[in-house]
């Protein structure tokens, strides 16, 4: 079924569709009772594990956050699918792993032609998330929501695949990364776009954090008669890391902490205008990472201790982020869920609260996670196994499977500590490893000698599944005409 088709099924039948609201009680806003909830998904950048006061941060102060997660659930083993910035956005986007949709290797035109590109897109990539995909904002705008990104994209730069192709109404923010050069006219930087426009060039920095709050406090208080979707993908705290006048030289824990604090500061704007707007107890707020820290950086990265490395890798570091969700009335308050959930799960989730249909015509890799948010006793990970992929690679490099986590053997990527106390991201031949994460969540103590039915068990899940994954993938967008947008190198 072609995406128009689908959406058009979804309308007609919506009638009929049953409409779960967020909160019930007497505080509801006037007008929202009997709609479905609104959704804002907070999405930083290469924050680590630990970044967060409610998830072990000695230093950054996180009171919004951490306010959030007293009156919402806290998930301890949420993950990402992917360890970069373009593959970890499909899979949100679209409920899938990125290789189900092809947005995990990637090209760049040198010359006009298409050269491999690595694992991430950059300003001269010709392609990106495939038009037909349905995204979240696909499937709200189609239940009549209104619909805002506000943030960095990262999902192809060209006018096909911008945000307002894929269910959105409108955009601001930057179509890739902050580290992302594009000369022109001297400068250097990405540019700040308006939908289809630049409206900036090179964008100022050290203000976005405090604009794209701007921007998202007006959305939320300008949808008095619709349910809305704010998707919220924050360009910080990627490197370069910059913080408004406000917050510079604020936190102990330095440039990196004040520009998590100043981060925290929009989360606390937004739900003061969810309150005071009458949404609170209306709306649910998801807030996560889309990779793990990128540790080259040193004290310009992040943390994600416990757990071991960061950004680029498939340990624990890389993929598991901390999350926050919060939904008055329907998630408990103060709440922590231990569980395998994904970023792929916010999809069928939301699809569900919003009385849309997850699609049919295709697979999706994520499952609804309500019963976990919403801690109904009893309820356990819908995931008998959760993949972990190296970018720019096709095949799964690990698998986690309740406490077990098994990598095949071969070649893989982790930060290196050199002897002059520099940082550098390596690649290694690693023999086959077994780790139990329910007693060694550090990926510290290989077991896989003591454990070979283990071993020989999970290997079959990984071989079996990306036999699946490969026979049923679709192709990313077709690759465009790089002047077609003004946001090309
Ligand atoms: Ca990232």
């Amino acid at each position: 079924m072609k995406r128009r088709d689908f959406l058009g099924a979804m309308g007609a039948g919506a009638a009929a569709l049953v409409l779960p609201g967020c909160g019930t009680t007497a505080r509801q806003g006037a007008g929202q009772a009997g709609r479905p909830p609104n959704v804002v998904i907070i999405f930083t950048d290469d924050q680590g594990y630990q970044d967060l006061g409610c998830f072990g941060s000695p230093l950054i102060r996180t009171p919004h956050l951490d306010r959030m997660a007293a009156e919402g659930v806290r998930f301890t083993d949420f993950y990402v699918a992917a360890s970069v910035c373009s593959p970890s956005r499909a899979a949100l986007m679209t409920g899938c792993y990125p290789q189900r949709v092809h947005m995990n290797v990637f090209t760049r035109l040198v010359k006009g032609e298409e050269k491999p590109g690595g694992g991430v897109l950059f300003q001269n990539s010709p392609r990106g998330l495939h038009p037909d995909e349905i995204t979240i904002a696909d499937l709200l705008k189609g239940r009549g929501y209104a619909t805002a990104c506000v943030g960095k994209w990262h999902l192809g730069h060209l006018p096909q695949f911008l945000p307002m192709r894929q269910g959105f109404d409108s955009y601001f923010g930057i179509p890739y990364s902050n580290d992302m050069n594009v000369a022109r006219d001297g400068k250097s930087g990405p540019p700040l776009m308006r939908n289809g426009t630049v409206v900036e060039h090179p964008a100022r920095q050290d203000t976005l954090t405090r604009r794209y709050t701007e921007e998202a406090v007006r959305f939320i208080r300008a949808q008095a008669d619709r349910p809305f979707f704010l998707y919220l993908a924050h360009t910080m705290p990627h490197i370069p890391i910059h913080a408004s006048s406000t917050f510079l030289g604020k936190s102990p824990r330095g440039l990196y902490g004040d520009v998590i604090e100043e981060i925290d500061w929009g989360v606390g704007e937004i739900l003061k205008a969810l309150d005071e707007t009458g949404a609170d107890e209306h709306t649910l707020v998801v807030f996560t990472s889309d990779n793990g820290p990128w540790l080259q950086f040193g004290a310009r990265g992040g943390s994600a201790l416990p757990l071991r490395d960061g950004k680029g890798t498939v340990f624990e570091g890389g993929m598991r982020e901390p999350c926050v969700m919060r939904c008055p009335g329907r998630i408990p308050a103060g709440t922590i869920c231990r569980e395998v959930a994904t970023t792929m799960d916010l999809l069928p989730t939301i699809a569900r609260l919003a009385g849309a249909s997850v699609p049919g015509d295709r697979v999706i890799d994520g499952r609804d996670i309500w019963p976990l948010m919403t801690g109904r006793p009893g309820a356990t990970s819908p995931h008998e196994a959760f993949y972990y992929y190296q970018p720019a690679e096709t095949a799964p490099k690990a698998v986690r499977c309740g406490p077990w986590k098994l990598f095949r053997p071969g070649p893989r990527y982790e930060t290196h500590k050199t002897d002059d106390g520099k940082f550098v991201h390596r690649r290694f031949d690693a023999p086959v490893e077994l780790y139990h994460l329910g007693t060694d969540v550090g990926e510290t103590r290989n077991v896989a000698g003591e454990n070979p039915e283990v071993v020989r068990r999970l290997t079959g899940m990984i071989e079996a599944f990306d036999k699946d994954l490969t026979a049923h993938s679709r192709p990313a967008g077709p690759a465009g005409d790089l002047a077609s947008s003004p946001a090309s190198a």
